[in-house]
């Protein structure tokens, strides 16, 4: 009979020099394997009587189980190991400089930015809206009757979708956004809505899709000189100069009663614009009183509230900030016009950096 002492003593020596997956495959087969020591125990089990075959067996069986544990109770030692090894050397470095790896913020992000954060100083809160409008929401409400001359304007893009037997557009302006709001909140209602818009016109100064940002004040006292301080705050930020002048020139707008265009005065210096005086002027944007029309068509009592808007195109925008000559440019994707245009990620806009 076998010296199952020895053979125990001759295992756990073996077994203390495993260290790794390789050594512990070695030593499962220098025991269970084909030709390993208790595989060929097992075989000459054959040629003992029965009483030694069953005695012999049992104790051979007792060692491979123990065999069988301690690979397993190694395997999961040696596994997790390993496992730490990767999770230590492969982690992700999140200190990673991003600013030489990633790509840039688009000029129109950058500008809607700076709005947001200029007039979100002066308490205005940011509104968003879908795309896809009713007729009622881009149109009707805004005081732009069937036949206004307004709808003939905007070339609008139809939708298959229909609201009240009417097609959806996708929205000429973000002032359905405000219409939204007004239906939602009562006032006062202090907000502004930046987003995409549509028009269908394609040439060297329409895009099909572009941006905009429309402001919408709504209380009891408003009125156009609080227009026009809450403007000339936002150029001033916006263009970073304290010297801006302005002129208000009369307008139309189905929208606003009275309504008005904002031009800044600028000089040409060489190919550069600077921006704030001069004898040429440039216009901006749009504004008005918000026409009592439009407050009764969202339920709000004119003779109670009252209040201004004003919208503007952000590609125009950045072009003047930016000095960007060709519009068509901002959506061809071009990486080399990304890369030069764009800002840095971490580099956000702030009353504090950047704007002044
Ligand atoms: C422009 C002019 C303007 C508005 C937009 C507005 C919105 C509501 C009610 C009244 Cl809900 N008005 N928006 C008012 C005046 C002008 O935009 O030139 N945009 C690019």
């Amino acid at each position: 009979m076998q010296n199952y002492k020895d053979l125990e003593k001759n295992i756990e020596k073996d077994f203390s020099s495993v260290s790794s997956l390789e050594t512990l495959q070695e030593f499962r087969l220098s025991y269970l394997g084909k030709k390993g020591k208790i595989s060929l125990l097992m075989k000459e089990l054959s040629s003992l009587d029965a009483d030694q075959r069953k005695e012999n067996a049992e104790q051979l069986n007792i060692l491979k189980g123990k065999i069988l544990e301690l690979i397993d109770t190694k395997d999961n030692e040696l596994q997790e190991l390993i496992l730490n090894e990767k999770l230590e050397t492969e982690k992700i470095d999140l200190t990673l400089n991003v600013e030489s790896k990633q790509g840039t913020i688009h000029p129109i992000t950058q500008v809607i930015d700076e709005v947001i954060e200029i007039f979100g100083d002066l308490d205005f809160f940011v509104a968003e809206g879908p795309e896809v409008e009713t007729d009622y929401n881009n149109f009707t409400a805004l005081n732009t009757s069937e036949n206004h001359p307004a709808r003939q304007m905007h070339d609008t893009f139809y939708v298959k979708t229909e609201t009240d037997g009417m097609p959806n557009v996708l929205r000429t302006h973000t002032s359905p956004v405000q219409i939204r709001s007004m239906l939602e909140q009562q006032p006062p209602i202090r907000l502004i809505a930046p987003g995409k818009t549509f028009r269908c016109d394609n040439d060297q100064t329409h895009t099909p899709m572009f941006h905009q940002v429309e402001g919408l004040v709504i209380d009891e006292e408003s009125n156009m000189s609080h227009l026009k301080g809450c403007l000339e705050i936002f150029l001033k930020s916006f263009f970073e100069t304290s010297e801006l002048k302005m002129r208000f020139r009369p307008s139309h707008f189905p929208f606003t009663e009275p309504s008005a265009e904002v031009d800044i005065a600028y000089t040409r210096k060489g190919n550069q614009l600077i921006i704030g005086d001069g004898k040429e002027w440039l216009e901006v944007l749009g504004c008005g009183m918000v026409h009592p029309n439009v407050l009764r068509n969202v339920d709000i009592n004119p003779d109670q509230f009252q209040g201004y808007a004003f919208g503007m195109g952000i590609e125009r925008l950045a072009m003047l900030k930016y000095g960007i000559s060709d519009l068509r440019t901002f959506f061809d994707n071009d990486l080399r016009w990304n890369k030069h245009y764009g800002f840095q990620p971490l580099n956000t806009p702030s009353i504090l950096r950047d704007l002044s």
